[in-house]
Parts: C-alpha cells; structure tokens; sequence
C-alpha cells in the first residue's frame, strides 16, 4: 500500500510534511484554491494555494500566540479587528477575552469561512452564528481588508492580521500604507500584529515588514514562536500606538485563560530571535 503525504515546500527545498489519508475537498475558489485533508496523526489540515494554514492538533500553537499576547498587554481591548482568519480560529481567542464589546471579522474569500465551517473543528459554532448574523459581540464581513481599513469610520484597540505569507495576493497587508491606515484607525491606545513569516525561510521579507512599520508606528516589536504546521520557528510583528508597554502583560486576566502554548508567565520568552535576525532588525 502507498503511503501517501502533503508536503508544502518553502524556498530552497524546505519542505513540511504530513502523511495523510485522503483529500477531503476541494475547490477553487474566487481567490484561491483550496483543498483539506485528513491527516494521520494532527486531524484535519486546511490548505491555501499550497500552503498550510492550519492543523486541527496544533492550531493553538498560532492562534493562542497571534492573539493573547497583544489583547494581554493592551490595558482594555474593547474593540478588535481581524483581518483574514477566515478559520475563524483567530477571532474564537478574541473572545475569550471579556474586555471585548465589539469584534469584526474581515475576510476576503468567503469560500475560506464555508468550507471551515463545514469541514473543520477549529470554530464551527462561531462559524455558524457569524454567518446566521446570530453572534452578539462579532460580525463577519466577506470584503478586502485593505480597502475596509482604509474607508472605515470604525477605530481599534486591537488589529490583528492573520493572513497568508508576506508573499503573492497578501503582500498590500505588509505595505508601508497600509501600515499608515491601521495606525490611524487605531486608538490613543492601540496595538497592531500580524504573522510575519518563517524566521530562516522568509527572513528578508520579515525584514522589510518590520522596516515599514518602524516608519508608521510609535515602536515595533518582533517575537517568535514554534507554530506546529509551519516552518518554525515563526515570526510575528507588533506595532504600538501611543503609551502601551509590550513587554509587560496582565497576568490576572491572562490566569483566567488557562493556555497551552503560549505561556504568559514567561512573557520574555516570546522575543527569542536568532543572533543574526536580531542584527539585521
Ligand atoms: N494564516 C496563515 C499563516 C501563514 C502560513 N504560511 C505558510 N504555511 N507558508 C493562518 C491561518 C490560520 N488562521
């Protein structure tokens, strides 16, 4: 019997695995193509044009991290934006915290929200109240985040971008103007973040992030983390508005959350880097 495996390979011939059982759909969407499939050991996986987005085993690994250490180190996130995370797995974490009144979900592919929402454990109920317009503190909206970030009269104590990779149809949310609109929609207080690409595969592309947003926010910090699923370890960009203190975080409210991954206690830790990226930033 042949064993079969989905590999997506980075540059150079860097590739991450995992066997499979089967393909479970499908599809090209109005953006991408899409396919999901069951894997051996980490449930299902979901891929976009190639790359891996998510692992039902192991998804925490990013969202926990993308998530809670921005909301944790913002004295009251009210109001949150996400951009991508059509998953849904990204807004899920934002509303465990209590502090959120208000979240809205803007996604580009409606086929992304579809097919996670049939196919895939990681927000199904969430997935299936945003679509029926049924969830009290979120809204769903299918549109381009750059275009709504740029005409919304909405502001933000939190933005997150959970996007594809810094490379391709993704590439505007790393631009120095889009950089300019979220800083602008963001309140007196604000912190923006976003995945920002594997530390040793896309290191270049980290670091022209990281150079644009130094010329729009207050200050910008980098972490990184080991993401099951990507070509660890991954990194992360943070840029803050007005007087918020990334380093330092809420661990009253972060006890209540009760993590796996992300351990806020060891908050320092998140800002590991290899020598020679912390150079070149
Ligand atoms: N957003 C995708 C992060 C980029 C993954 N890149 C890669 N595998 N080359 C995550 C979607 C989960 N909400």
């Amino acid at each position: 019997e042949q064993e079969r495996a989905f590999i997506e390979w980075y540059p150079r011939g860097y590739g991450v695995g995992f066997k499979v059982k089967r393909r479970l759909f499908e599809t090209q969407t109005e953006y991408q193509r899409l396919e999901i499939y069951e894997t051996e050991g980490f449930g299902k996986l979901l891929v976009l044009d190639g790359t891996v987005q998510l692992v039902e085993v192991g998804e925490e690994s990013y969202h926990e991290v993308l998530v809670h250490p921005v909301m944790l180190a913002h004295p009251n996130p009210r109001k949150v934006l996400v951009i991508g995370g059509g998953d849904g797995g990204t807004l899920r974490e934002v509303l465990r915290h209590d502090t959120v009144e208000k979240a809205i979900m803007v996604e580009i592919d409606e086929g992304v929200v579809e097919a996670s929402y049939l196919y895939l454990d990681v927000a199904k109920d969430l997935l299936d109240r945003l679509i029926k317009k049924e969830e009290p503190r979120a809204e769903l909206i299918i549109g381009d985040g750059v275009k709504y970030l740029r005409e919304t009269d909405e502001r933000f104590d939190v933005i997150i971008v959970d996007s594809t990779d810094p490379v391709g149809p993704a590439k505007l949310l790393f631009s120095e103007e889009f950089y300019r609109d979220a800083y602008e929609k963001l309140n007196e207080k604000g912190l923006y973040v976003t995945q920002a690409g594997s530390v040793y595969l896309f290191t270049n592309e980290l670091l022209d992030a990281y150079k644009a947003m130094k010329k729009v926010f207050d200050r910008v910090y980098y972490f990184s983390f080991p993401v099951i699923g990507y070509a660890s370890p991954w990194s992360f960009l943070v840029g803050v508005k007005g007087d918020v203190d990334f380093t330092r975080i809420d661990l009253e409210r972060a006890k209540k959350l009760d993590l796996y991954y992300y351990d806020p206690e060891r908050h320092e830790t998140l800002f590991q880097m290899p020598r020679y990226v912390r150079k070149l930033l």
